[in-house]
């Protein structure tokens, strides 16, 4: 047997991190352009420390331990043995004290950068609880390589033997069967010699678009096992697929269905996901002046100020749209509350307009244009060229979405106006002066509670919402995240007490302090879930539940003092209840925030 225990391993003498470039010459290691391709050489004690080592030549920069167990040993020894030799930089390990918010971490991370990272939790116990940041991170399409230990194949006779009950009761027939229906691929680590193949192709899949999170089970009699030298490619042989784009014949089809258009309509979700795919939007939009509405927006995806851009609401514009193009949104209206015309044309653009993995999805798609959104809008504008749309339909459009523009804008700020002196305070009246606070590059993380109406972004990259998944936590993690991609710029998390509560507030903001992310998490307090009692009060307007001084099952009074958690991670809290004293809590949060470098918490008590 290979297998090593921690006294037979050899002690720091045979690492010194050890990557040995070594060139081959012979014919079959160059490529065809005759670049000569280079093989390095892996020489290290374990597998996991080869796991470890692959992963940072491959780019990734961090690997985020959720909840470590009796399955991370070969790991912890490993990252240890990494920082005995000085190799601080590299792939750098996150204690993450919760598994929703490591996940929701490396979820953060690379919705800003777009580069995957590696979070590794703990059996079948540590899978059950990364699986809701999971769906969200499928749903967002957010690449991630999430692996987790196994319990130790055999009952005796090794040194990793099982010797705890938990080995027995952790292990599961199948346990990527938990995360099968929302992971890319799954797959179990069988001998040390796979390493290569394995990573490459774990990052190859979790990055190919449409992107989304694979799932790698790591037993521990493997990753404990020794590593014999291994040489592997300097550069991945497995590449995700270069961005495709339609046919010539669809996009010309798509082009003069458009062209000829009266009522033109975009929709869409998460189009700014892409942030270069928004300049390609603004482009087509202007040519034929055509409204944009973030429906559901989990991103900025058209610039805010732009004339035309109309708002949110996607119902008060569907019904009279004679040719709508649903761009990166799973869900680009409500059918129960109102339709596109039955003569309407539907173009769907997307990495998959069908939406494959969604069981039931009946949005007409008349023309699916699959492939990179950015890559397709640039296309459709340039078949766009061997059309001749009527320039005085276009400019009339023009005319009339500006002015419908500058309404919408107006009516929102008298809205927000309007509310500005109610105590406990509004919604919209938080989002206003949180709106007020950011700067143009500053980054806001928000989980159903910051309105857009109040706020206006105008730059890719600088609004996040959850993934319609909508498996509440994922905000201060995802939040946490960012900060730690971007640690020059601000970012705020806006969520509600619930989402608040969800994302497990001791860990956030124990990591917050833990690795110096000062973060500003604004809380709109309205101590209960809002929107649970909206659907009942839908559900049943003249109902009972309408009538009850609290509604069953909604409340989450008496309302902890949010704050104090906060202040107890060593950061600063305010409780706000006067609307007229945000902007000066907000400015002074902002402060510890931008140069104490400490988070900072507002229990902004709402209605
Ligand atoms: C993990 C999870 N549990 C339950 C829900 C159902 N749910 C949807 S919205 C909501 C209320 C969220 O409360 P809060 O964040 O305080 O926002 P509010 O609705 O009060 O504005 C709940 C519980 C969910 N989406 N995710």
């Amino acid at each position: 047997m290979n297998l090593l225990s921690p006294r037979d391993r050899s002690d720091t003498g045979t690492f010194t991190g050890l990557l040995e470039k070594t060139r081959y010459d012979g014919r079959a290691m160059h490529h065809a352009d005759d670049q000569p391709r280079l093989k390095n050489r892996l020489v290290v004690d374990t597998v996991a420390e080869g796991l470890l080592e692959l992963l940072e030549v491959r780019g990734v920069k961090y690997f985020f331990g959720g909840g470590a167990g009796t399955d991370f040993p070969p790991f912890i020894e490993a990252f240890a043995k990494r920082a005995a030799h000085g190799r601080t930089g590299g792939l750098r390990p996150i204690t993450v004290s919760h598994e929703i918010t490591a996940v929701a971490m490396a979820h953060g991370y690379t919705m800003v950068t777009g580069e995957p990272q590696a979070v590794m939790v703990h059996t079948i116990a540590g899978t059950a609880n990364a699986l809701g940041g999971l769906i969200n991170a499928t749903r967002a399409r957010v690449p991630m390589l999430l692996t987790a230990g196994r319990t130790p194949i055999t009952e005796m006779g090794h040194p990793t033997s099982r010797d705890q009950g938990i080995h027995w009761a952790q292990e599961s027939f199948d346990q990527a069967a938990m995360v099968r229906e929302f992971v890319k691929w799954d797959y179990e680590l069988r001998r040390g010699e796979q390493l290569e193949t394995v990573v490459d192709r774990a990052l190859a899949i979790t990055r190919n678009a449409p992107a989304g999170p694979v799932y790698l089970t790591l037993p521990l009699d493997v990753v404990g096992d020794r590593l014999s030298p291994l040489d592997y490619s300097s550069t991945p042989r497995l590449q995700p697929s270069s961005p495709t784009r339609p046919e010539t014949a669809s996009l010309q089809h798509a082009a003069h269905v458009l062209a000829r258009a009266t009522n033109p309509l975009v929709v869409t979700s998460s189009l700014g996901r892409d942030p270069e795919a928004v300049g390609a939007l603004v482009t087509l939009a202007e040519r034929l002046a055509i409204p944009v509405v973030e429906s559901w927006a989990s991103h900025l995806s058209f610039p805010q100020d732009h004339p035309l851009h109309q708002g949110f609401d996607v119902g008060a514009l569907i019904d009279t749209a004679d040719v709508i193009i649903a761009i990166e949104t799973d869900t680009p209206w409500f059918p129960k509350h109102a339709q596109p015309p039955e003569d309407a044309t539907v173009i769907q653009i997307d990495d998959d307009p069908l939406y494959e993995r969604y069981p039931i999805r009946g949005f007409p798609t008349d023309i699916g244009l699959a492939g990179r959104a950015r890559s397709t809008l640039v296309a459709l504008d340039a078949a766009l060229d061997l059309t001749s749309p009527n320039p005085d339909v276009i400019e009339s459009r023009r005319q009339r979405w500006t002015a419908s523009h500058d309404r919408r804008r107006a009516a929102w700020k008298s809205e927000g106006d309007g509310v500005s002196h109610d105590a406990p305070l509004d919604y919209q009246w938080i989002s206003r002066c949180i709106g007020e606070t950011l700067s143009p590059d500053d980054i806001a993380v928000t989980e159903i509670s910051l309105d857009r109406t109040q706020v206006s972004f105008t730059q890719p990259g600088t609004f996040f919402n959850h993934a319609h998944s909508a498996v509440l936590g994922w905000g201060p993690g995802a939040a946490l995240g960012a900060k730690l991609a971007c640690p020059d710029r601000t970012v705020v998390c806006a969520v509600g007490d619930g989402s608040h509560i969800f994302g497990v507030p001791t860990a956030t903001h124990l990591l917050s302090r833990a690795y110096d992310l000062p973060v500003l998490f604004v809380i709109y307090n309205n101590g209960g879930w809002q929107r649970t009692r909206d659907a009942t009060r839908a559900y049943a307007p003249d109902g009972w539940a309408i009538r009850q001084p609290s509604m069953p099952l909604c409340g989450l009074e008496p309302s902890p003092r949010f704050e104090l958690i906060c202040e107890a991670n060593g950061g600063y809290g305010e409780m706000v209840e006067d609307p007229s004293e945000l902007p000066a809590a907000l400015a002074r949060a902002l402060h510890v925030v931008k140069h104490e470098k400490r988070q900072a918490l507002l229990n902004v008590i709402a209605k």
